[in-house]
């Protein structure tokens, strides 16, 4: 587990932080959220999954390749993430807006005001044992609706994250790339057999991350992630944020709920 320190509140990203960021797509900071609010998320996720307190996403809802067919199916009542992890608790608000994490994102997006969007990830992913199926390679854009791509996501480790438990897997630089539509299947994910895409896939890494580190990623970054194949559930809590320069389309299911100014530019 992490140290009970955190990181300054007010953390400043180093220049060749801030390149790497805009070379790469990502950034992994280290121990950004300390023993007692990881082990407080973790024991609330646990108790809302033995309760079963919805929303959840469930395995079969996502039907990715070798998933339970329905609910009703052995392991279809495998959750595969805790939604709307915002309205659940105060540690999951509070980390949503905690100074230490928007103060980064704040750099990232190059934006002294950031808000938090309740419509995408907002969750807990709670990667299961034996039912959980792998991500296929895809950017979280494809699907959202902004005025700009400038969206950045916080993925926080409340466990290790290694191959074996399915951690994200990335293709750096990604994210500054235009694909033509044939390198695409129908669900927008990067198809594996288009002999186009090999050396791109072949470039990936893998995030591997300890609890309390923060994987930084570009919504237009493409990333993917196995199966769990370890006796241990893989739980990690994702916000996503955007600024300034950037808003939901209205009417969309980005602007469904409004969006939380979670750090204002008095703050910087
Ligand atoms: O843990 C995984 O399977 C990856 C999840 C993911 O890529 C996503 O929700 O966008």
């Amino acid at each position: 587990m992490s140290t009970p320190s955190e990181t300054p509140l007010q953390p400043h990203l180093t220049p060749a932080q801030s390149e790497a960021f805009a070379r790469d797509g990502f950034l992994i900071m280290r121990q950004l959220a300390n023993v007692e609010r990881i082990a407080a998320m973790r024991s609330l996720t646990f108790d809302h999954l033995e309760r079963g307190i919805e929303p959840i996403e469930y395995e079969a809802d996502v039907a990715y390749p070798g998933a339970p067919a329905s609910r009703d199916a052995a392991g279809g009542d495998t959750a595969r993430r805790l939604l709307a992890a915002y309205q659940r608790d105060h540690w999951f608000s509070e980390w949503a807006a905690d100074a230490r994490l928007t103060a980064i994102v704040a750099q990232l997006l190059n934006s002294p005001d950031v808000w938090f969007t309740p419509n995408h990830h907002n969750c807990v992913m709670t990667k299961a044992p034996r039912f959980s199926t792998a991500t296929a390679w895809h950017r979280d854009l494809r699907y959202w609706s902004f005025q700009t791509p400038h969206l950045v996501n916080a993925w926080l480790a409340l466990g290790d994250e290694h191959p074996a438990n399915g951690c994200m897997r990335l293709l750096p630089g990604s994210h500054r790339l235009t694909l033509d539509a044939a390198r695409f299947d129908e669900a927008r994910f990067l198809r594996e057999d288009e002999p186009a895409n090999a050396e791109l896939i072949a470039s990936a890494v893998e995030a591997e991350l300890a609890p309390g580190d923060v994987l930084f990623f570009d919504a237009g970054l493409f990333h993917a992630a196995g199966a769990n194949t370890t006796e241990e559930r893989k739980l990690a809590v994702v916000t996503s944020y955007f600024g300034r320069d950037n808003a939901p389309i209205p009417g969309t299911h980005s602007a469904r709920a409004p969006a939380i100014h979670v750090r204002e530019e008095s703050h910087a």
